[in-house]
């Protein structure tokens, strides 16, 4: 990053208003803030999970989001801690979107006792049913139908939440996307199916796999509203959500929105990038990263500056040092507790 970010902010902008891009006309600077905040939390955090995989502190494999955070965010950005969110084997930046602890999470990775499994569970598996996160999880698609169900009992209980179930390209040619929305939109539940379409399934390209152009094409089968925004920017992706969570809660049913985004990083630690080209790669990260795009915007329209981005990231810094120095201090599970907490079959 550095200061690369600060050279490309426009002049402030003379437009109205009413002109400003959705996020701005619609939260505070401080909102808009904490949201740039949580962007550099999930790009801070991954980074380090990274440095520490290479350094041998964590072990098994992790799916980097790095490149993603801006639909992460501006999804979450509606949400109160009483929704809910259903993730992906690609979850840490929904987890984090959504207000779990860094601390806690890293020392999770490092197979610790403090972490939100007690250490048994790992990148794919965190949850945090105090913040309304019902879990990532590493079966292709296999939280769309548990976010149906969530969504159902939460509309039986009136309880005015809703439930966004975040998904990636892969998973729209699984059945279970099809039939979780088929019945989600019957049943008008208060769900909110998003498509995280980074162009690629492992090393698939979604052109090869997927009959029609876009995700969003396929919620017309479904008799719900298809939304296609730009997944790395956050007011576009903030907007999308805001409607169609206003949608949810006012018993209108389900949306489909689909972020065009990109990942930076291989699939997992043991990619080698064979699919796609640097060109491309690189491409992205030095014109489309949603990091950079988020702070132009914010200086452009006078939110903030130069010094406010960096105090920003001070902060961040001193919360990733002392999560992972959380992590690296806390104790390992009890050898006594080992079939404890998983599921175990001793017969
Ligand atoms: C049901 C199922 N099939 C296959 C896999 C192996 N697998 C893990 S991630 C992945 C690709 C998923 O691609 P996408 O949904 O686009 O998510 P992305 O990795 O791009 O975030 C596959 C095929 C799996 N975990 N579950
Ligand atoms: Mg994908």
């Amino acid at each position: 990053m550095g200061d690369k970010i600060i050279a490309q902010a426009k002049p402030k902008a003379e437009e109205g208003r009413h002109n400003l891009p959705f996020a701005f006309r619609h939260y505070s600077p401080g909102e808009l803030g904490q949201a740039l905040r949580k962007m550099y939390l999930i790009r801070r955090f991954e980074e380090g999970a990274e440095e520490s995989y290479t350094r041998g502190l964590i072990h098994g494999t992790m799916h980097l989001s790095i490149g993603q955070e801006a639909s992460a965010v501006g999804i979450s950005l509606p949400l109160t801690d009483d929704d809910m969110i259903t993730s992906t084997h690609r979850g840490h930046g929904h987890c984090i979107a959504k207000g779990a602890e860094v601390s806690r999470m890293f020392a999770e990775f490092f197979g610790k006792e403090t972490g939100y499994c007690r250490g048994r569970g790992g990148s794919m598996h965190i949850a945090d049913v105090s913040k309304g996160n019902l879990g990532a999880n590493g079966i292709v698609g296999g939280g769309i139908p548990i976010a149906v169900g969530a969504a159902l009992s939460m509309k039986k209980l009136k309880t005015g939440r809703v439930v966004v179930s975040y998904f990636g390209d892969g998973a729209n040619n699984e059945g279970a996307f099809h039939e979780a929305l088929n019945m989600a939109s019957v049943w008008k539940l208060p769900v909110i199916f998003v498509c995280e379409n980074n162009g690629y399934g492992m090393s698939t390209s979604t052109r090869r796999s997927t009959a029609v152009a876009n995700v969003a094409d396929r919620a017309a089968a479904y008799a719900m509203p298809g939304v296609i925004v730009d997944g790395n920017d956050l007011s576009d992706v903030a907007e999308a959500s805001h409607a169609a969570v206003e949608r949810a809660r006012h018993g209108e049913g389900p949306t489909l929105i689909e972020c065009k985004t990109y990942r930076h990083r291989g699939h997992s630690k043991s990619d080698r990038n064979r699919y796609r080209t640097k060109e491309e790669i690189e491409d992205w990260i030095a014109n489309r990263d949603p990091i950079q795009l988020f702070e132009a915007q914010m200086q452009e329209y006078g939110v903030i500056d130069a010094a406010g981005i960096e105090a920003i990231r001070t902060d961040v810094e001193r919360e990733i040092e002392a999560a992972i120095e959380f992590a690296k201090t806390s104790p390992a599970p009890d050898l006594a507790g080992l079939t404890r907490d998983v599921y175990t079959d001793l017969a």
